[in-house]
């Protein structure tokens, strides 16, 4: 998707903070924190939300969880943690390339905050 922002982050042409990368994913440090921790994990190929997550692409998304849970154990997030994935305009999904924050460091309310 040639303007789609996480693309061209996956692609490294824009720049971005990392937390992880490999084949097929990459994580990086979000622009406008909500807590202390607050990364997000994207597939490289490009999937525009969770609604369209199939079985044809949903093995990438089980790597995201397993990418979740090493940095969760990384950045010391031994209290807990939460993973949030914003699919479509009433969830306010602002970028349309699949994503999961990865939030921690401090405690949540529910179901937002
Ligand atoms: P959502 O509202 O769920 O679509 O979350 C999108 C998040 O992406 C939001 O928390 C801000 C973040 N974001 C948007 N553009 C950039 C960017 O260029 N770099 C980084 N690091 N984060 C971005």
């Amino acid at each position: 998707m040639d303007d789609c922002i996480f693309c061209k982050i996956a692609k490294g042409e824009i720049p971005s903070n990392k937390a992880y990368e490999d084949d097929k994913v990459l994580a990086f440090y979000d622009l406008e924190p909500q807590a202390p921790v607050h990364i997000l994990i994207i597939p490289k190929e490009h999937i525009v939300s969770a609604a369209e997550i199939t079985e044809e692409n949903s093995r990438v998304v089980a790597h995201i969880f397993e990418v979740a849970a090493k940095l969760a154990k990384e950045k010391k997030l031994d209290g807990g943690f939460r993973i949030v994935s914003n699919a479509g305009e009433d969830a306010g999904q602002s970028v349309k390339h699949l994503h999961f924050h990865l939030l921690g460091g401090r405690t949540f309310g529910w179901p937002a905050g």
